[in-house]
């Protein structure tokens, strides 16, 4: 019989009756300084700074054709299409994300362990790994929509019972990523403020919130402060290139009305020093496939 892990205090409150602004009480980079790893010392202060480490190349164009190969054939399997991992466009009905890649691809569970990538993470997060969420996200052209602004962070406390912000995210580029096909925009510097958002968790909320987030979502004030406050960056990058991300930061991308589909692979690493307990801010956490309870470190 398995007991619910206990839960532990809430650093960061969040879906209460209003909105409310934490600072973050956690570092952003938990590795020593000089640490081993494949990032530079520089690039780690500026990952510290920003909440964010763009990479031109993270892998070749050769891969990057394994990969893109790869999703075309899950997005065109009928057993992956009815699977519940797989969530579709509002509109279109065509495949928006699978999720669980690292579970039901080889290729996508062999991408986790390169040590371009797990020695990133472990390096950002100070400990062993293990995947939190891995996705493909197909954002095909001609209407795909977006992800209104959020804070990864936010959602995994509430939702899914990750206690302190000690996760890191990386979205590797499939397709180009033009400024105009829908690319990811952080707020550079807004992962050290948390926006406890406003308005309690709908039961069963992931069957919506992935196709369009509602609960989670800040209100047009405060995103007005922290965009002033912050300002806002568009990535914009070839097949290969990956954008490494702080749980907390601030982003959000457009809808893609361009013929020109952006396509990424993203995977969350957690570190197993911060395992997810019962939800903070929701009466059940989201199905495994969505926030992993196999805490199992990537080897
Ligand atoms: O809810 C989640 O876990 C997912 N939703 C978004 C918009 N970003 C993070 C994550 O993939
Ligand atoms: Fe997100």
């Amino acid at each position: 019989m398995t007991t619910a892990p206990e839960r532990t205090t809430d650093l960061y409150p969040t879906r209460g009756a209003t909105e409310v602004i934490t600072p973050r009480k956690d570092p952003v980079v938990w590795s020593e300084p000089g640490a081993p790893g494949p990032i530079e010392a520089s690039d780690l202060q500026a990952y510290e700074r920003d909440g964010f480490l763009a990479i031109d190349q993270l892998i070749t164009p050769d891969e990057v054709g394994i990969y893109a190969g790869e999703l075309e054939r899950l997005i065109s399997d009928p057993l992956i299409r009815a699977d519940e991992r797989s969530i579709v466009e509002p509109k279109s009905q065509e495949i928006r994300s699978v999720f669980e890649v690292h579970k039901i691809s080889q290729v996508f569970a062999d991408l986790v362990r390169d040590p371009r990538v797990v020695g990133r993470a472990r390096q950002i997060l100070g400990s062993d790994v293990y995947v939190h969420q891995s996705r493909i996200n197909v954002k095909p052209g001609f209407g795909a929509s977006g992800f209104y602004w959020h804070s990864d962070f936010e959602t995994w406390h509430a939702e899914d019972g990750l206690p302190n912000m000690r996760t890191v995210s990386v979205s590797i580029a499939l397709t180009e990523n033009y400024t105009t096909n829908g690319g990811l925009m952080i707020m550079p510097g807004s992962h050290k403020t948390f926006l406890g958002c406003a308005g309690a968790t709908p039961k069963d909320n992931y069957k919506k919130s992935l196709q369009m987030q509602d609960a989670g979502t800040p209100s047009d004030e405060a995103l007005t402060q922290l965009a002033s406050e912050y300002g806002i960056r568009l990535f914009t990058g070839k097949p290969g290139s990956a954008t490494w991300f702080d749980c907390n930061c601030m982003h959000g991308s457009g809808d893609n009305i361009t013929p020109y589909p952006r396509s990424n692979v993203f995977i969350v690493f957690n570190s197993v020093e911060n395992t997810a307990v019962e939800p903070f801010a929701a009466p059940v956490h989201r199905p495994e496939f969505i926030g992993a309870r196999d805490f199992t470190p990537v080897r």
